[in-house]
């Protein structure tokens, strides 16, 4: 059996880092030596994905009007723009990581020199993309290339670490398991918005498929 892990980092910027980050996660910074850590195993692919969107984006609560935008309480309805019948309630967030400003940026603490390809993703205005893969429709109207990155690269298990644990790296990961890749999540080099919906997130990982594991674990040097 072929044995050719990628490791995927997720949205280690400003934005959702502490003391600035307009979406900040509690703990946000302090993952980055464990990646840092992961980043000089031999994998066969180190990806960085960046949360990067236009200051229109449909998730930024500042675009829809009040009373309902406020954000980390409002959540609103979004159409496939492929196919409006396709729905999904999607919650509303701070602006955060727009293109070209420094909330955008990976932390610069991050080990870049040893990350291959840097996919950037949540730049279609019209709909929410936490996957680095797609939106979250059916038939998505939003794609990124890492599955072609990865699938290319001849890659079989891909490692996701990063921010946040609850959205972004969950969908990423789940993601990554339905494109056919054996997926990793290693939990402590990830922290959640909230916390407490980890639980959750820990059961549909077990329903999907996705192994959560520990960064010495022995899954990740075969
Ligand atoms: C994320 C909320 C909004 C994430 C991105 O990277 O987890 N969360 N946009
Ligand atoms: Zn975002």
């Amino acid at each position: 059996m072929s044995f050719r892990p990628a490791l995927v980092v997720v949205d280690v910027q400003e934005d959702f880092c502490p003391p600035n980050g307009a979406l900040a996660v509690t703990g946000g910074r302090d993952i980055v030596p464990t990646i840092n850590e992961l980043l000089s195993l031999p994998f066969a692919l180190r990806v960085a994905t960046k949360d990067f969107h236009p200051q229109d984006h449909i998730s930024f609560a500042s675009n829809h009007p009040a009373p309902n935008n406020k954000p980390f309480v409002s959540t609103a309805t979004i159409e496939n723009p492929l196919n409006p019948a396709e729905t999904q309630e999607t919650q509303l967030w701070p602006d955060h990581c727009v293109q070209g400003t420094k909330g955008a940026e990976l932390l610069t603490e991050l080990d870049v020199s040893k990350v291959d390809r840097i996919v950037e993703k949540g730049q279609d205005k019209r709909v929410e993309m936490y996957s680095a893969f797609a939106d979250p429709f059916p038939s998505p109207c939003s794609q990124s290339d890492l599955a072609d990155t990865l699938k290319k690269a001849g890659i079989t298990d891909v490692y996701v670490a990063g921010l946040a644990a609850d959205y972004c790296v969950r969908f990423t990961a789940l993601d990554a398991q339905k494109n056919g890749f054996k997926t990793w999540v290693i939990g402590e080099a990830t922290k959640a918005v909230d916390p407490s919906s980890l639980d959750e997130v820990y059961k549909g990982y077990e329903e999907a498929g996705v192994t959560l594991i520990g960064k010495d674990d022995k899954q990740i040097q075969r």
